[in-house]
């Protein structure tokens, strides 16, 4: 009979990284005490007879947890401790002789880089696959690509419905297992069934609670997976309730006066920097990736606008921060489908840290999306845009798992559920340069405001496992689209504006001089 594998922390053993003077099966120990759910010896260079003792002994010591063994490549050290399963690189013995070989019920996992290595896996019939490399790792000499978080996630979804399980592996740790976890949902809700880890656990002096914090962080994330589920099917937002709460928004962020950090482009620093004072935050415009850590634990938002990329590292440091700290990150990739190296970089960025709104014009949207239907054209869009745009985004938010704000003459927001159509504006918003930055502001702004009321709402909460960010950020997102698009409209009415030169002040005035009233009363808004 086959055994049924709880996959939620997958040690992969390590010898060769224990610490100085840490003995191999104290750590083993220390490791299934912190919750470890199965055990992979895997040996590269013991010979035979080693081999043989050490999976014994660890066997020994995964029997007093009932957790199950696992033995890497070698089918005849696996026959001989009677093992519950082997796994197998792609150059190892190929699943069916494998199947021969070993008795029924043998648990079998096959490590996957690509799409075909999964097709395969599928049609081979093994119990599990491992997905990686997904994030760097020095623990082995990779012979494959790093694939991130996002291709584990497109590799995930060749499993939907297929009932095979998987882990991710290379590079995981306390500090990103969240990220990797809660990246790499499908679009139909299907996750992954736990993380596989090597030197995080094997090389820490304290295996046990390097195991406890990994373990916990993957137990709250598959609690929070099925809630999401739950809530995915009872979602209902009332339009009175959406204005009510982004009008709170406005006062909590007048009240405590954030620091909104953003790393934007050279165009549009200062009008930026004054966007956000005018709604009462306060900006800081700071690049240099050495501060980035300092800034996250103070900042109320970050906004990452890459519209002319100056420090790459800054932006990947201080969206990891961010992630860390569970604060919002509004990522606004401007003209992403313009150039290869700016689709590379947005690749990057989404592959290492958790964006909670991603906004962007239809182009910009749909180069992320690599869908077809709109094309760029350097940062502008041509085209009309979706012919259903509440879908697309809708799916690109499941995707992307995060907030999704499509913008144009109507704005759709979504968050895989519920969408949101917004038909405030003028058009003399796309007369003058960077007003679509400053919308990335005022989104960053308000998604600070909902962190904040988040915080103010549990204070000493200890800010949950499983949460990715803190603060409702659909009612951040809804809020900052608008402020700037009532603003406009009424800086457009003012009969000092005699054109975009006068209409650029007129509207920081009357972001300004927003207030809860204006934004119930004007907004045009429809909760699909
Ligand atoms: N397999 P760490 S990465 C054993 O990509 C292994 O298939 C990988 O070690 C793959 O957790 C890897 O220390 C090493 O990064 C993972
Ligand atoms: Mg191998």
């Amino acid at each position: 009979m086959r055994r049924e594998i709880d996959f939620s922390l997958y040690l992969v053993t390590g010898r060769e990284l224990l610490p100085p003077g840490k003995d191999y099966f104290e750590s083993i120990q220390e490791s299934l005490e912190g919750g470890v759910t199965v055990v992979q010896v895997r040996e590269k260079t013991a010979d035979t007879a080693e081999f043989l003792d050490i999976a014994l002994k660890t066997k020994e010591l995964c029997q007093k947890y009932d957790v199950p063994l696992i033995i890497n490549d070698r089918l005849d050290i696996a026959l001989a401790v009677k093992a519950d399963g082997v796994h197998l690189g792609q150059t190892d013995m190929p699943v069916s002789v494998a199947r021969q070989l070993l008795p029924a019920g043998t648990i079998i996992g096959v490590s996957c880089n690509n799409a075909d290595h999964v097709k395969n896996a599928i049609s081979e019939g093994v119990d599990y696959v491992g997905i990686g490399a997904v994030w760097g790792t020095a623990t082995k000499k990779l012979t494959s690509p790093i694939i991130g978080v996002r291709g584990v996630g497109a590799l995930l979804r060749e499993l939907d419905n297929t009932g095979l399980k998987a882990v991710a592996i290379g590079g995981i740790k306390g500090a990103n297992a969240l990220r990797t976890l809660h990246g790499t949902v499908s679009t139909t809700g299907h996750g992954l069934d736990g993380v596989a880890v090597v030197s995080d656990i094997a090389g820490s002096t304290k295996p046990r609670d390097a195991a406890r914090t990994l373990r916990d962080t993957v137990s709250a994330f598959k609690e929070q997976l099925q809630n999401e589920l739950q809530a995915s099917i009872n979602v209902s937002y009332a339009k009175k309730d959406v204005l009510t709460s982004v009008s709170k928004l406005l006062n909590n962020v007048k009240a405590y006066k954030p620091l909104i950090h953003q790393i934007t482009n050279n165009v549009v620093t200062t009008q930026s920097a004054n966007a956000t004072l005018a709604l009462g935050a306060s900006p800081i415009m700071a690049t240099a990736p050495e501060e980035m850590k300092d800034l996250s634990r103070v900042l109320g938002a970050l906004l990452v606008n890459f519209g002319t990329i100056t420090s790459k590292e800054g932006m990947l440091l201080a969206g990891q921060f961010a992630n860390e700290e569970k604060k919002p990150l509004v990522f606004d990739p401007v003209g992403v489908g313009a150039t290869d190296f700016r689709r590379t970089t947005a690749a990057q960025l989404l592959n290492t840290w958790q964006a909670s709104v991603i906004k962007g014009n239809a182009g910009e949207l749909a180069a992320l999306a690599d869908s077809k239907e709109v094309q760029a054209k350097g940062v502008d869009t041509s085209g009309t845009g979706f012919s259903d745009p509440a879908s697309f985004v809708k799916s690109l938010a499941r995707k992307e798992r995060c907030i999704i704000v499509l913008t144009g003459s109507t704005d759709w927001i979504s968050d895989g559920n519920v969408v949101i159509r917004l038909d405030n504006g003028h058009p003399m918003l796309g007369d003058i340069t960077g007003s679509g930055c400053m919308l990335g502001t005022c989104i960053a702004t308000f998604c600070a405001g909902a962190y904040l009321k988040a915080v103010e709402d549990e204070p000493i909460s200890e800010r949950s496992l499983s949460t990715i960010v803190r603060g409702d950020m659909l009612l951040g997102a809804v809020g900052g689209v608008l402020a700037l698009t009532i603003a406009s409209e009424i800086a457009a009415q003012r009969v000092d504006v005699r054109g975009t030169g006068t209409f650029f002040p007129a509207l920081i005035d009357e972001l300004y001089h927003l207030t809860p009233d204006k934004l119930t009363q004007l907004a045009k808004i429809q909760i699909l």
